[in-house]
């Protein structure tokens, strides 16, 4: 028997979580002293939204939970918008959150607050342990919770009194849940469909089945039936390049979308949702699967998606196809002044095997995929839940769970400000990240917006909310104040360079990219035109502009 935080901390190295993003406060304290003689690793963040966006890169990569471990309500508060997009990655976590006495709450001190009501936004199992000897039970379900399947956030609240006193054990693991592939008829309906002849077929790919393996199944199907592979938007981790079958991306704009998505009888969902438009503009639709589309679902979340994907590779008679691999190529290194599509080919040129590539890139981005096609193979770990200041953080957790892969977070210089304090982690571990910050002195994307959504005028006190500028920002000083060393560049050939020599020594590197915004002047006053015009104009037409668009 040992007081409650060591039962915890043991309990939950048992159950394979043995890694804890932190940032503590006196109701954790017994937490903390009771790391020194555990097999926990905690992980300082120094603002809790690195901690909840570093445990949910870690537990993409690791493909098992993190812990975090928070300080009541505020702090779990501060950690809200990365818990957000886990929740939408479907990534499984655990949360720690200290909380006060069970006996000093009737005095509503400082710190108390209602913890219960800010987990409800993220975590379906919330529970507050009232006793030091039921904390281990509750510590285990919270792991069993969190793997699932689906994989979910389970937020455990620990009293400070519960984790001091003494008269806790323990516990093992709890068994892993097996869970079953989709139903026999789900699978036969579905192959009937994809097999029908004249009907235009295509997938929407996500979550679990966007790795090797699921990706392999898919290109069969494909390959045998003729029919499309798309994957969403903002997949939880995408593995692409050379050597695995390639997906088209839904692109964000949901215009372009609509063009991605036209002249398709059926859509084939698998471990996605049926897509629809990021916001909902002015006379826009904002459910994106066309009105003559049918969809199917083929697995729900608490199923074993590849397997029902397997199930569907036999039930379409494609056991024997081969799946369709992408071919390696890279860009050439680009010359001149540096833009942000010139950036994305230097990564596309340059890109070690087997990185991971977290993406919160915004539009200096839209050229990326296209690059970094051909590349060697990587891993892609995106922004699912749109809640901006995710990219250094999960950079943190990707570079915790894979310490022998390169790790390259591309960030918006507006994304980048959110959660910056990324970089002092990444030092202090000494992670292998390699930060590249798309500086365009904008909030770019929502010039675009702002023109999209129809407002009437735009004047100077509209556009100095999207401005950047004054004053710059200046990355390099803020990443060596944080311990990471760190270059400005302008040009394409010093970008080229900085680059190169960032991959080739391990440890952090900054890149801070001064560049134009990818839609600025005409470009952006043309662009909702252009997107008006789409829904107007034969579909070979449209689906060439969208190309150049977003490639
Ligand atoms: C938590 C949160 N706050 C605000 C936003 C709104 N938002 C979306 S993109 C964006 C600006 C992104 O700027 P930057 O990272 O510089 O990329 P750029 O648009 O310039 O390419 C903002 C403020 C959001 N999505 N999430
Ligand atoms: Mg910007």
């Amino acid at each position: 028997m040992g007081n409650g935080a060591h039962a915890l901390i043991q309990t939950l190295v048992n159950a394979g979580v043995d890694t804890c993003f932190t940032n503590p406060g006196t109701s954790e304290m017994h937490f903390v002293a009771a790391l020194d003689d555990s097999d926990m690793r905690g992980v300082l963040c120094l603002f809790e939204g690195v901690a909840s966006g570093a445990a949910d890169g870690y537990a993409r990569m690791a493909g098992k939970p993190a812990a975090t471990l928070l300080h009541l309500g505020c702090g779990l508060g501060n950690a809200l918008a990365n818990l957000h997009n886990a929740r939408k990655a479907r990534t499984p976590m655990v949360n720690i959150i200290g909380d006060h006495a069970t006996y000093h709450t009737q005095y509503d001190a400082q710190l108390q607050s209602d913890i219960e009501t800010v987990a409800r936004n993220i975590s379906t199992w919330i529970k507050t342990t009232p006793e030091t000897s039921q904390l281990a039970v509750d510590a285990a379900d919270a792991v069993a919770v969190a793997k699932g399947p689906p994989a979910q956030i389970a937020t455990l609240i620990l009293p400070a009194d519960v984790s001091w006193n003494e008269g806790a054990r323990p516990v093992e693991a709890r068994a892993p849940a097996q869970p079953p592939p989709a139903s026999d008829g789900t699978v036969r309906a579905v192959a009937d469909v994809v097999k029908k002849s004249g009907k235009k077929v295509a997938f929407l790919l996500g979550n679990r089945v966007l790795q090797e393996d699921g990706l392999r199944a898919a290109s069969q199907i494909a390959e045998k039936t003729g029919a499309k592979l798309f994957c969403e938007v903002f997949p939880t981790r995408l593995e692409r390049g050379e050597g695995l079958p390639s997906v088209e991306r839904i692109a964000y704009l949901a215009e372009l979308s609509s063009v991605q998505l036209n002249g398709y009888d059926h859509l084939i969902l698998v471990d996605a949702k049926a897509p629809v438009s990021f916001f909902a503009y002015p006379g826009k639709k904002s459910y994106l699967v066309p009105d003559d589309c049918t969809a199917h679902t083929l697995v729900e979340p608490h199923e074993d998606a590849v397997a029902s994907l397997r199930a569907l590779v036999d039930a379409v008679g494609a056991s024997d196809t081969a799946p369709k691999l992408q071919s390696a190529g890279r860009p050439a290194l680009p010359k001149g002044k540096l833009s942000a599509a010139k950036a994305c080919q230097a990564i596309g040129a340059l890109l070690p095997a087997n990185a991971i590539i977290s993406d919160e890139a915004q539009t200096s981005g839209v050229k990326l995929a296209s690059s970094t096609a051909g590349t060697p193979r990587h891993t892609v770990l995106t922004l699912t839940g749109g809640a901006i200041g995710q990219g250094l953080p999960v950079a943190v957790g990707a570079a915790t769970a894979c310490p022998n892969r390169p790790v390259l977070a591309l960030v918006g210089d507006g994304s980048a400000m959110y959660t910056i304090q990324a970089l002092w982690t990444i030092a202090r571990e000494g992670l292998d990240v390699t930060t590249i910050i798309f500086n365009n002195r904008s909030y770019g994307i929502l010039n675009i917006e702002l023109q999209r959504v129809g407002a009437e005028t735009i004047g100077p006190e509209a556009k100095a909310q999207l401005d950047l500028s004054e004053p710059a920002i200046d990355f390099v000083s803020m990443a060596q104040g944080m311990g990471v060393p760190a270059r400005r560049v302008a040009r394409a050939e010093d970008f080229n360079d900085t680059l190169k020599n960032a991959f080739a020594s391990r440890g952090p590197f900054l890149i801070d990219a001064i560049v134009p915004s990818e839609y600025e002047g005409l470009k952006l006053k043309a662009l909702p035109h252009m997107l008006n015009a789409l829904g107007n104009v034969p579909s070979p037409v449209a689906k060439a502009i969208k190309k150049k668009i977003a490639p």
